[in-house]
């Protein structure tokens, strides 16, 4: 055994991942650990895997539904996903053979705001939870279990499920021990009360999860990495960006607006994101904080160089080499981070308090900045809502961005309507493309329809956006927010009729 199983009665119930798998049967709600695939069991879900495989081969389909914090690795949603093992899957994906199962209508998918997943598992909206399979990195001595690279939902799963498997993975750092924050004291209401972070850096709950032993039905112990993808070095675009947005960052410093250390940063995932932190370390801001879902490259690189003072999230999100970095250097990293459960690092009411800048990715936005994240020509769905929403509505500062065109230039990220809304207006303040950025704040449909196609959308769609609402100025039913019912999305029908949005 790897030593990481301090206590003796628990120690007894290490088995094998088949072994463990088979607790799980046809129908179940399974709810795993893993966020931004972090954290997230290994040997169990492809055990699973295979077993479901060998059972539809013999002529009894097997199919459970699958909960989790966020996206998770290929050993989970790929493997599950390509036996056709998911009959159901919340709250993210990112998974390529999940998602296509998703878009043939061959897996149910419920798309969700992180922050509400444990809510609502409370509150008995989404059923009742059969088995937890969570992923941590030790036990003990009292039972206790020190989190791993992910919090998620895992406090919420380990209280509701009837039935837990433990995977203690010896390949996650021992020095994680002590970096988390586990609240327990959530309510339903009318009993909740205020949630007391009033800084990043508040700590308001315990190291370790709690579990009653009587339910653990199985540890496997396990040695494996987590999906860890490398991240792309910046391109021109992503660049170009970042420097909008940091030349916006001293612009708002020096109106007094933002304070020089900013204010607790959100940065989405995604190469861009991570471009836009590698450009802080090289910016003024000094004494930066962090309150967002994952710690991704780019804020390793902000801790090193001393800008950022501390960052807490609920996972990480790190390239091999950046998870290399960490786990070699864990106790000095270990002070300035805290992991907490998805519920609170993307609590409404504490990125409302301390004035999170929201900083997330999008798939398209339209002219009065509605944005789509979610949904290509939407119907297909490419990922999730993610944590963007809890962030977007409830920030300081929302920002978005995206480069200006999509599919190599045969797609304009800027659009006269947006097929599909996860943002409203009211929650898109700022859009960057690397043409440049559009601060909305305060501005009516009309004017805000001028800065972004005057800034953000590309030169080769720059004139007919202009045109199109030109000729909807003209003739729209009102003029408020005027629109072609029979044009708006016409753009979107000739791209899928002739590979292009260009006319
Ligand atoms: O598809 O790989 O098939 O070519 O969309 O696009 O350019 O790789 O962009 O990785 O930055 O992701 C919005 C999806 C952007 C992400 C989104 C196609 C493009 C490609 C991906 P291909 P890129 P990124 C924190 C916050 C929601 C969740 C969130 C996301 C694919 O940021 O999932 O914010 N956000 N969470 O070709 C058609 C367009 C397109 C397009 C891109 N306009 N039309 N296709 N694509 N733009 C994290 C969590 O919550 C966990």
């Amino acid at each position: 055994m790897s030593g990481r199983i301090a206590n003796a009665a628990l120690a007894a119930k290490v088995m094998s991942a088949d072994d463990a798998a088979a607790f799980i049967r046809h129908g179940m709600i399974v709810g795993m650990s893993g966020f931004t695939g972090s954290g997230y069991p290994k040997a169990v879900p492809t055990a699973l895997a295979a077993r479901i495989g060998r059972e539809r081969d013999a002529g009894h389909p097997m199919r459970v539904r699958v909960w989790t914090g966020a996206s998770t690795g290929p050993e989970l949603d790929g493997e599950l996903a390509r036996v056709d093992g998911i009959e159901l899957r919340l709250p993210y994906n990112s998974d390529p053979i999940a998602r296509k199962k998703i878009n043939n209508g061959e897996m149910e998918y419920v798309d969700m705001h992180l922050s509400q997943v444990a809510p609502m598992a409370w509150e008995g909206f989404l059923g009742e939870l059969d088995i937890a399979v969570v992923e941590i990195s030790g036990i003990r001595e009292d039972g206790s279990l020190i989190p791993s690279s992910s919090v998620g939902n895992n406090k919420t799963w380990l209280d509701r499920a009837k039935g837990v498997i433990l995977e203690v993975n010896r390949w996650q750092s021992a020095s994680l021990e002590g970096m988390h924050d586990v609240y327990y004291g959530t309510a339903l209401p009318p009993d909740r009360k205020p949630i007391q972070i009033t800084r990043p850096d508040d700590r308001i709950g315990q190291a370790y999860f709690n579990c009653d032993p009587d339910k653990i039905l199985a540890i496997v112990e396990t040695d494996g990495p987590d999906r860890n993808l490398p991240f792309a070095a910046p391109d021109h675009c992503a660049r170009d960006i970042a420097g909008h947005l940091l030349e916006f960052f001293t612009h708002e410093v020096k109106k007094g607006r933002l304070p020089p250390s900013l204010l607790p940063l959100q940065s989405g995932v995604g190469n861009i994101a991570n471009a836009v932190l590698e450009g802080l370390v090289n910016s003024p801001f000094e004494s930066m904080t962090s309150y967002t879902e994952v710690i991704q490259d780019g804020m390793l690189s902000l801790l090193d160089s001393g800008k950022l003072r501390m960052a807490s999230a609920t996972a990480f999100s790190l390239s091999p080499d950046a998870a290399a970095r960490l786990n070699d250097n864990m106790p000095r990293y270990r002070d300035k981070m805290i992991l907490r459960p998805q519920e609170i690092s993307n609590h409404p009411e504490v990125i409302r308090r301390l004035g999170c800048i929201a900083m997330n990715g999008l798939i398209e936005a339209d002219i009065y900045g509605s944005v789509n994240s979610t949904h290509i020509m939407g119907s297909y769905i490419q990922n999730g809502i993610g944590g963007s929403g809890d962030f977007a509505r409830n920030a300081y500062i929302s920002v978005f961005m995206t480069p200006s065109v999509a599919k190599n230039g045969a797609i304009s990220a800027i659009v006269p309507q947006v097929p599909h809304v996860d943002h409203i207006p009211q929650d898109v303040q700022i859009i960057v493309t690397e043409q440049g950025l559009a601060d909305l704040r305060g501005l009516s449909p009309k004017q805000r329809a001028n800065v972004i196609i005057n800034n953000c959308a590309h030169p080769d769609y720059r004139p007919a956006l202009a045109d199109y609402f030109r000729r909807a100025n003209d003739t729209s039913y009102g003029k408020h927010a005027p629109v072609l019912l029979n044009e708006a999305l016409s753009w979107h029908a000739r791209y899928l009729e002739t590979g292009s949005m260009r006319l």
